[in-house]
């Protein structure tokens, strides 16, 4: 299968790796899950990506989620463009943060009170400490294959990059975090609450990805969260939802409106930025008050409220608000997702793929599933997810670099880059069933 030029992409990449470790600034990004190099972008417009080398790509990537209106949205460029002409960042309050965390505490009700940092690291990583000071307990839960960003906490048994290069839980991090970090099985709620019937009383916090998607896309089974939320109160320990890919994603309150539970704190990340590097944490007032300098727990950051990054987050949040964007983008989803699954089985292959989909956040294993938990998804045969994706990248539609990410539908797809992608689909499920098949 020929491939089209990529010519400056790989000069890029040749002198990228003399500077920058592996030649990218995030490890999936190196194409290693899929083979080939990695292909560098010259430029994102609406459904479209364009690399160095001029070819065009429909995306279904979104920069990892947060451009659910596509490449370069006009409401968004323009605040970006009358923001900059104010001044890119102050290091002191301005009016647009107030703003920002007005809608996102209007759009999750139950938080009380939010704080913005840089990045979904961030907010998951400072989540925890105030965890921990709130509740005078020091260890964790988080569930095998849950990605929650990098801080060395959430480094353990972790999915995304690490798992897709195969070091989940990351040297580097310290000894002893394994002992207060405690893996648990996603969906297994006898698993949690034989963790919590034996050292509930040390376990400061659960955090979880209430539909994880960074093992591939795993859908929580029923009652999974209404159990974490039995569980955790039961325990006196606080429950943190990571909605950085589904806070206004999956609904315009994410996860939790859409599965009705409440937890202490949520994180939040690119998304509320329209793609800038921005992310946040909130939750009861209570446990937000004992953040410095209401409270003792510290955290603080120069770039935080970035008055680019916040004007970016309201246009998009502003863009996103209309209700029937979400039905939109639903019914979107469902075509693609219709299209696949029929693309998939013309293919000889419907019976050893499964997909999986929340709106317009979806995901696909080569394996029959069903797909509850880290071990089911890591039974996904990656070989076969690798040449699927290198003959839908030679067709011009771009997918996550790697099986255990998930990939987003925007509005910005119409049905005939829907149709494209769908029937690019078809010989890339014929690829793939050469190694499904054992040939
Ligand atoms: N690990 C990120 C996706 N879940 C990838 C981030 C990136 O490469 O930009």
């Amino acid at each position: 299968m020929e491939q089209p030029s990529q010519e400056r992409s790989k000069a890029l990449y040749e002198r990228a790796r003399e500077v920058i470790p592996g030649g990218v600034n995030s490890p999936v990004r190196a194409f290693r899950a899929v083979g080939g190099d990695p292909l560098f972008f010259a430029r994102g417009e609406g459904p479209y990506l364009w690399d160095v080398d001029g070819v065009r790509y429909i995306d279904l990537v979104g920069s990892w989620g947060p451009l659910i209106l596509g490449h370069r949205p006009p409401a968004v460029e323009k605040a970006l463009m009358e923001a900059i002409k104010i001044g890119t960042s102050f290091g002191a309050p301005t009016e647009p943060e107030v703003l920002l965390a007005e809608m996102i505490l209007e759009a999750f009700p139950d938080m009380e009170m939010v704080r913005m940092v840089n990045s979904g690291t961030e907010a998951t990583m400072t989540a925890l400490r105030l965890a921990r000071a709130f509740t005078g307990r020091e260890r964790v839960v988080k569930f095998e294959g849950c990605y929650h960003g990098h801080s060395d906490p959430l480094l353990i048994k972790a999915g995304s990059g690490a798992l897709t290069l195969g070091v989940p839980t990351s040297p580097g991090v310290p000894f002893g975090l394994l002992n207060s970090t405690i893996v648990a099985q996603y969906n297994n709620l006898s698993g949690l609450e034989e963790i919590f019937s034996s050292v509930g009383s040390e376990i400061a916090a659960v955090i979880v990805e209430p539909v994880a998607a960074n093992m591939g896309l795993v859908l929580p089974a029923p009652g999974f969260l209404e159990g974490l939320r039995e569980i955790t109160k039961k325990h006196g320990a606080l429950l943190i939802f990571d909605e950085v890919i589904t806070g206004f994603r999956i609904e315009y309150g994410g996860a939790q409106t859409r599965y009705r539970i409440s937890p202490d704190l949520t994180c939040l990340g690119k998304i509320i930025g329209g793609g800038l590097p921005v992310g946040a944490f909130g939750g009861r007032r209570e446990v937000m008050e004992m953040l410095a300098p209401s409270g003792p727990v510290y955290q603080a950051g120069t770039l935080s409220g970035n008055p680019l990054a916040m004007a970016a987050g309201i246009a998009m949040l502003k863009e996103l608000k209309p209700e029937n964007v979400y039905l939109d983008l639903a019914s979107k989803s469902e075509y693609l997702i219709g299209g696949m699954k029929q693309a998939a089985s013309d293919a000889g292959v419907g019976d050893m793929v499964c997909f999986a989909g929340v709106e317009s956040l979806l995901g696909m294993f080569f394996t029959p599933g069903p797909v509850t938990d880290y071990a089911a998804a890591t039974k996904s045969n990656i070989e076969a997810y690798a040449r699927f994706f290198r003959e839908m990248l030679r067709q011009g539609v771009y997918m996550a670099p790697a099986q255990f990410e998930a990939f987003f539908v925007n509005l910005a797809l119409t049905r005939e880059n829907l149709d494209s992608i769908i029937k690019a689909s078809q010989s890339a499920f014929k690829e793939a069933g050469i190694v499904l098949h054992g040939g």
